[in-house]
């Protein structure tokens, strides 16, 4: 019991990007397979909206971590920053600019699931997944809430459920036009700045082969890995080598040696290959 008790435990699911990015590390870094026990939270239904879970992180996002000596990790760069310095393996450190930077809400990568830009784009995301996501998670908001274990958590409840609920009726036919239009160009704009992010900032800091971190991945390639993954992913790529071709839908230009030359080295990573398994996500 007691060894099984001091696992340290790392929250995640199989969709979530940021999840992917501790996942990476993990094998990366040279942990045992059993050496951190994964725990799932599906996003889908809204799980991670529970008080129990948001005792463990107010923001009720993943990656969520807990170490051994019960500290909470409650975002991507510090879950991955702990894993690295307690790690079998040592590998470069990542460069604080630069991962604050791909964590920006400017290139968001969650922010792509819902980005629609016309009505053609807005009809079928009313008909698939984005609408039943928000759904699930309308619901779980509003049922959690009312639970008497939710009082410490009213402010959370209250600042989101309007927020996650204004794009329900969106994506329910219940928005104003002036509205539906608002959304089209940020969404516009969202796009813009993936595209901007890909073609123009990324070969200032990528390598002609390797990763970041050098001849093997280390902290920033951890993130950007999972970024990548999920903006070829939503663009149709799938998990293999020249897939990369895919962000020309967007680009209209076409995708930068370095970055194809990148993308190309983590798709033969064997972490890579684990974490992917099911398709890119
Ligand atoms: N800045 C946060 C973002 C984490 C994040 O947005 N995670 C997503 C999954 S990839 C999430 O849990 N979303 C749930 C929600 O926002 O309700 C980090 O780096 O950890
Ligand atoms: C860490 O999470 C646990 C729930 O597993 C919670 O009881 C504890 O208060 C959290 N610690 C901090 C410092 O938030
Ligand atoms: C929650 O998110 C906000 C905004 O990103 C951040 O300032 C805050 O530190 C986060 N709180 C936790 C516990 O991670
Ligand atoms: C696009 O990027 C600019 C510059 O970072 C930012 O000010 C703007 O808010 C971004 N727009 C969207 C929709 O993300």
């Amino acid at each position: 019991m007691g060894s099984r008790m001091s696992k340290p435990v790392l929250y995640v699911f199989g969709l979530s990007v940021w999840a992917a990015a501790p996942q990476l590390a993990i094998v990366e870094l040279g942990y045992a397979p059993d050496a951190i026990k994964q725990k799932v939270v599906n996003l889908a239904e809204g799980a991670n909206f529970t008080p129990g879970f948001l005792k463990l992180n107010p923001n009720a996002t993943l990656p969520t971590f807990t170490s051994v000596d019960g500290k909470n990790f409650t975002n991507t760069y510090d879950v991955i920053k702990y894993l690295a310095q307690h790690a079998p393996k040592k590998v470069a450190p990542g460069d604080k600019a630069f991962l604050d930077r791909i964590h920006e809400d400017s290139i968001d990568p969650n922010f792509i699931i819902f980005a629609v830009r016309n009505e053609e784009e807005l009809k079928a995301a009313s008909s698939g997944f984005p609408h039943t996501f928000l759904e699930n998670r309308q619901s779980s908001l509003i049922k959690n809430s009312q639970t008497p274990e939710a009082a410490p958590f009213k402010a959370f409840y209250d600042a989101k459920i309007p927020v996650n609920g204004g794009l329900l009726d969106l994506f329910s036919g219940k928005a104003s036009e002036s509205d539906k239009k608002a959304f089209f160009e940020l969404s516009a704009k969202h796009w813009e700045n993936i595209s901007n992010f890909i073609v123009n900032e990324l070969p200032t800091v990528l390598p002609d082969s390797g990763f970041i971190g050098g001849e093997i991945p280390g902290e920033a390639d951890f993130h950007l890995g999972a970024w990548l993954a999920r903006v070829a992913h939503i663009l149709g790529g799938k998990n293999a080598q020249g897939e990369y071709k895919v962000f020309e839908k967007e680009t209209k230009v076409p995708v930068p040696t370095k970055v194809a030359a990148y993308f190309d080295a983590w798709v033969t990573r064997p972490s890579w290959q684990q974490v992917y398994a099911e398709g890119l996500h």
